[in-house]
């Protein structure tokens, strides 16, 4: 693939929000606004990021930073920065956090949107020092705006996301996205303290040299993973597991591949959520000319029924998600 990266640095998010929204009529002046919030909430938490190795120096958990403010945990710390930032906007109505059991109201009832997010995920690897990210997913609201929100603004079904997309805090910080119109992709510049455009119309190759998924599972996949697997090293390709989903994903998403968190007997639909890990993540291959499916269906059909339900997750490459879904086919 073409390096996009040697293209002149130019197109900030702002001026490329502002251009679409000129391009689509459709595109509202509110939802770009959404986007700028993520995108603002994930400067912070970049930083603070980047600076985690340090916070244990300069002050532990538990602990008062200089400011006065008593340090939390990264996560905590993202779900706040999250929020915050959503809050201020203005145009989101209510939150649901992977961090928070119920949805959050932010006290902008005249906000047209809802957000469902894991405001950091794979938080496990922040202190081995390994990429973690962000995930969202946007929403239109179903119920009265001027009103409170309602859990069916959040259980539309993945068919209905307007937008989604994640952070990766890796070793650049990027911001990759869709509204429906293809993904494209952002790179943090953090001298400049801007996202700039990088990764324009993103499509995922439709082959791919990797396999992603904790094989320390083996002896409780279904047959028909193990059997996946198995044609997957006779095919000689490369086994890639970061442990920390949106890294994975991402990859994935360049090079080629497939990321599989399935079902096991303990888990019987995994481990991942679907309204703000599988929906967002599946709405974003499809973009991108690739395929999410459950093993039963494609992850965007599955019908959501509570707000941190889980699912089975298979994502990737169109041609080793369809050798994958042989392989369910053949065991059925
Ligand atoms: P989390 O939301 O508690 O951080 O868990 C999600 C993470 C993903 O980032 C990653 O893909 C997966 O859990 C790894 O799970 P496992 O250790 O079972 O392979
Ligand atoms: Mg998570």
């Amino acid at each position: 693939t073409e390096n996009t990266l040697a293209q002149p640095v130019g197109i900030t998010l702002e001026r490329y929000i502002m251009r679409k929204q000129a391009e689509f009529p459709y595109a509202t002046g509110e939802l770009s606004q959404l986007l700028r919030d993520i995108a603002l909430a994930g400067k912070i938490v970049s930083r603070e990021v980047n600076r985690a190795g340090l916070s244990r120096i300069t002050g532990a958990m538990g602990e008062q930073n200089v400011q006065g403010e008593a340090q939390q945990k990264l996560d905590v710390e993202a779900n706040i920065r999250f929020i915050r930032a959503l809050t201020n906007g203005g145009e989101c109505c209510a939150i649901l956090s992977e961090e928070n059991e119920d949805i959050i109201e932010t006290g902008n009832p005249n906000g047209k949107y809802v957000v469902a997010m894991d405001p950091l995920d794979g938080s496990s690897n922040i202190d081995v020092n390994v990429s973690i990210g962000t995930i969202f997913s946007i929403y239109r609201r179903v119920s009265r705006v001027g009103g409170p929100s309602r859990k069916e603004d959040f259980l539309q079904g993945g068919r209905a996301q307007v937008a989604a997309g994640y952070i990766l805090y890796g070793s650049s910080t990027m911001l990759v996205y869709t509204t429906g119109h293809g993904v494209t992709g952002f790179t943090y510049e953090t001298s400049l303290g801007e996202f700039f455009l990088s990764h324009p119309d993103i499509k995922i190759p439709q082959q791919g040299p990797v396999f992603s998924c904790n094989e320390g599972h083996w002896f409780d996949y279904p047959e028909y993973v193990r059997e996946f697997l198995t044609q997957c090293k006779q095919q000689r390709l490369s086994a890639r597991y970061v442990g920390s989903l949106v890294a994975d994903y991402h990859r994935n998403l360049f090079t080629g591949g497939i990321y599989m968190y399935p079902p096991t007997p303990k888990a019987a639909l995994g481990k991942l959520r679907l309204l703000y890990e599988c929906y967002p993540l599946a709405m974003l291959i499809e973009q991108a000319g690739g395929l999410a499916h459950t093993g039963a269906e494609p992850v965007l059909d599955v019908a959501p029924t509570s707000f941190h339900q889980r699912a089975p997750l298979f994502v990737g490459s169109t041609q080793l998600m369809t050798t994958l879904l042989d392989c369910v086919s053949s065991e059925a």
